[in-house]
């Protein structure tokens, strides 16, 4: 058992600052790269709830790459485009192939988080037409990529983080650049675009934790706009 002298002793922090600091809420991380932290933490339920509906239609499933491994992390898509990966390629298709029907369509608590993180990190009238759906247990990772299989590089990206943190690799133009590591926690919104879209990023394979919205997991959402603004 512990006495009150001894908890008050221990409640005394070793660096104060360091301890009551708190990062900012917006931080830019390069021309282009905007780091909304906290930004979804008001709209979990309704993303939680949106989960639920979209996984149930199209579950979360192990993709192939094309050079024949199997992805460490899980995806589903919801939106009028879902990403996908077989041994012919990546590209983005109207159809899921593992059902043979549409994606799930975009909920609308998921646009208007998109539209809004957008906005509020200079990219004006974004209405995304794919969301890319990433479940992560402990130990999966993506390796460095750019994104580029979507035919409008104009439109930022917008990808939110949930569940357990994980450290994102935030890198340059080249894929020899060094990358620098990024802490992102639940609730947090990246918003990519302009001079950064094609910048190289990946994840770092995620340690073992837990946390209230998905358990053992996290969870990203990638909103893209995969059609040509001009097709509509
Ligand atoms: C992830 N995200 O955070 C993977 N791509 O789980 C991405 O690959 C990504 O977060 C482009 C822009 C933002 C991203
Ligand atoms: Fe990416």
């Amino acid at each position: 058992m512990m006495r009150p002298d001894d908890g008050e002793q221990m409640m005394l922090p070793l660096f104060p600052d360091a301890d009551t600091e708190r990062l900012p809420e917006r931080e830019e991380l390069c021309p282009g790269a905007v780091l909304l932290r906290g930004f979804a933490l008001t709209r979990e339920a309704g993303i939680l709830d949106a989960l639920h509906v979209i996984t149930a239609e199209a579950p979360f499933r192990h993709m192939i790459t094309p050079g024949g491994f199997c992805m460490s992390v899980a995806m589903t898509n919801c939106g009028s485009y879902g990403w996908v990966s077989d041994l012919t390629g990546y590209r983005y298709d109207a159809i899921d192939p593992e059902s043979g029907k549409p994606w799930p369509s975009m909920p609308a608590v998921f646009l208007k988080l998109a539209h809004e993180a957008a906005a509020s990190a200079g990219f004006e009238n974004y209405v995304p037409d794919a969301c890319l759906v990433n479940r992560y247990e402990p130990g999966a990772r993506l390796s460095l990529h750019q994104d580029r299989n979507e035919r409008d590089f104009s439109s930022p990206i917008v990808s939110v983080s949930l569940g357990i943190p994980a450290a994102f690799l935030w890198s340059g133009l080249r894929r020899k650049d060094r990358p620098v590591r990024i802490p992102l926690m639940h609730g947090d919104v990246m918003v990519w675009g302009g001079p950064a879209r094609l910048r190289y990023h990946g994840v770092l394979p995620v340690k073992e934790s837990s946390h209230s919205f998905a358990g053992r997991h996290r969870i990203n959402l990638t909103f893209r706009r995969a059609a040509s603004s001009r097709q509509g």
